[in-house]
């Protein structure tokens, strides 16, 4: 665990499409949103992955707040991950949080999200469940990215082998890992390297997927090179702040810290 602040980037994906049971839980509270965009906004640590999204995830055991950010947009995210933007500058009464609605992560699965920067499917992916989502930690929305995450992978591959068990479209998982970042040691998709390496065969694997965490962070910072991108050939540890910056600039992320 880092001692001081952990410096994350924020991933503001816009609603494409509702799922049927949040469409309806929209529809209800249109007065409350008065037209407002909503986006998923989810914290990364490795926002020069962002290539390589296939997917989002939220958990179905957590709850969610719909918070009014400005007039024009509304923020999905874990209550306390509001309050600590609202004292972030992104609010425009310093620390004030309006709340407009509730909603289960299990109502959120389905609904299609446009990723910024994301080369998989034109940008446009799916929310699906991942249940090992901390409510303490970020926003409690994750992007995944399974090429350079381990945990993203296994939980991807297991939503393929029990689509039905997690009651998901297999439309929604069905978008393979992108080469984002090469290293040395595992090639293109380090995680899909590392999850075979260390016989990683779910998510419930917990100490193996650390392990595996640990090794594909610092691999990919240390000695990975980007593969696409505005920063294609930088060393991952040049191209990081760059991708940061730019993606900030072009309103697809902001910047977080808790
Ligand atoms: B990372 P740290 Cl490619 N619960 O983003 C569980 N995991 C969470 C979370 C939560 N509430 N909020 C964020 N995360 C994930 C990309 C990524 C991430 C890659 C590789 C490694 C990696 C794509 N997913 O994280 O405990 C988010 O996933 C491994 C360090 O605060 C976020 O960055 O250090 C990271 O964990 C934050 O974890």
């Amino acid at each position: 665990e880092a001692l001081g602040p952990q410096e994350y980037t924020l991933i503001k994906m816009p609603v494409i499409e509702f799922s049927s049971s949040s469409h309806s839980i929209f529809e209800a509270a249109k007065d409350k949103l008065n037209g407002r965009k909503v986006s998923l906004v989810a914290a990364t640590l490795r926002p020069e992955t962002m290539y390589g999204q296939t997917n989002c995830f939220v958990s179905p055991l957590l709850d969610y707040g719909v918070f009014a950010i400005n007039d024009q947009e509304a923020f999905v995210c874990t209550h306390r991950s509001a309050r600590n933007m609202a004292f972030q500058g992104n609010s425009a009464e310093k620390g004030k949080v309006t709340q407009l609605l509730e909603i289960n992560g299990k109502d959120l699965v389905g609904t299609k999200v446009g990723a910024p920067f994301c080369l998989v499917n034109n940008g446009e992916v799916y929310v699906l469940p991942m249940e090992s989502i901390l409510p303490t930690k970020g926003t409690g929305v994750v992007t995944s990215v399974p090429s350079d995450s381990p945990d993203d992978y296994a939980t991807l591959m297991d939503l393929r082998k029990k689509a039905e068990f997690y009651k998901i479209d297999p439309k929604w998982a069905s978008f393979d890992p992108l080469p984002v970042i090469s290293t040395p040691t595992y090639g293109e998709m380090t995680a899909p390297a590392l999850v075979q390496k260390l016989k990683i065969n779910s998510p419930k694997d917990a100490k193996q997927l650390a392990d595996a965490k640990e090794i594909a962070y610092k691999e990919g910072f240390y000695n990975g090179t980007m593969l696409v991108g505005e920063y294609k050939g930088l060393p991952v540890q040049e191209a990081k702040a760059k991708v940061r910056e730019s993606m900030i600039q072009k309103g697809g992320a902001l910047a977080y810290a808790e």
